[in-house]
């Protein structure tokens, strides 16, 4: 995505936009995944500010989508959003980062998680080796999680960076994160019971119900798209559910 919206953005989100595209395509068999047709690129002025929203996905063998958004609020507020949805016969965690800060200023809110799937919300052996050699961090204004935040893992990073050296091990630490995580991806076989996928779609829907309860988004989208619109969007192009388990094609067992 070479977007003019980018380029107008918070360099720090710059920099994370340009590192996540990067890693993708380094990592992963990158295929189109087409976007509903009119949610590509939007704009967006109810009542408030305006809103323009870019959004970019694709598709892998294992993942059945990445979506990664760029929206600026006329307010002078940039966000990143970015998820990687596994399909559901593949037992990953679920990607997730978002970054949001003023267009000329600092970050105010900077996460990123791999997010388990697992009833006991732990992550697969190969994920905790990983994850167990990057180094530690010192981040001097850590934040704490809304309510909702019981999807994320041990390993979520939340802070507000308060300067340049921050702002460079968060962008460091979302890269460490998705290297691991597309590496091990790449060598995760799929599930073949379905009792297995449909766990994984429990928890993929439990994620997206639970980000759907983030009140600072949905206001956002709502004082520029409307209750309704933002309703469809949260649920359709945020966070949407598998609607097509990877389960037709498994024999049931007898
Ligand atoms: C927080 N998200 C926020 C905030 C805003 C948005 C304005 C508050 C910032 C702050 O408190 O400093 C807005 N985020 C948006 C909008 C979009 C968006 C408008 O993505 C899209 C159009 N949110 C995610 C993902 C994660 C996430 C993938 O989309 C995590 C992996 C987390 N955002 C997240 C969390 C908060 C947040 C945990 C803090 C919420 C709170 O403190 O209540």
């Amino acid at each position: 995505m070479q977007s003019s919206l980018r380029s107008r953005q918070n360099p720090v989100i710059q920099e994370l936009a340009n590192c996540i595209e990067a890693v993708w395509q380094q990592h992963l068999d990158l295929s189109p995944y087409q976007i509903p047709g009119d949610l590509g690129y939007i704009e967006g002025s109810l009542e408030e500010e305006k809103v323009v929203i870019e959004n970019c996905c694709y598709q892998t063998p294992q993942f059945r989508k990445l979506h990664m958004e760029l929206a600026q609020v006329g307010n002078g507020l940039d966000i990143l959003h970015c998820v990687m949805f596994p399909n559901s016969d593949y037992h990953l965690p679920i990607f997730g980062t978002d970054l949001v800060g003023r267009q000329s200023g600092g970050i105010s809110a900077a996460i990123v998680d791999l997010s388990p799937i697992s009833p006991d919300r732990s992550l697969p052996e190969a994920y905790q080796q990983s994850l167990a050699t990057l180094p530690s961090l010192g981040f001097s204004q850590p934040r704490d999680l809304p309510e909702w935040g019981d999807i994320f893992s041990d390993h979520c990073l939340f802070v507000r960076p308060t300067n340049a050296a921050e702002e460079t091990q968060f962008v460091q630490r979302v890269r460490d994160f998705l290297t691991l995580h597309c590496q091990i991806a790449r060598n995760t076989q799929p599930l073949t019971s379905a009792p297995d996928i449909l766990q994984v779609v429990a928890s993929q829907r439990n994620y997206c119900t639970k980000q759907q309860q983030n009140d600072k988004t949905r206001r956002i989208l709502e004082n520029s798209f409307g209750t309704e619109w933002t309703e469809r969007y949260m649920t359709t192009m945020l966070f949407d559910m598998d609607t097509e388990p990877q389960t037709s094609d498994i024999v049931p067992s007898k």
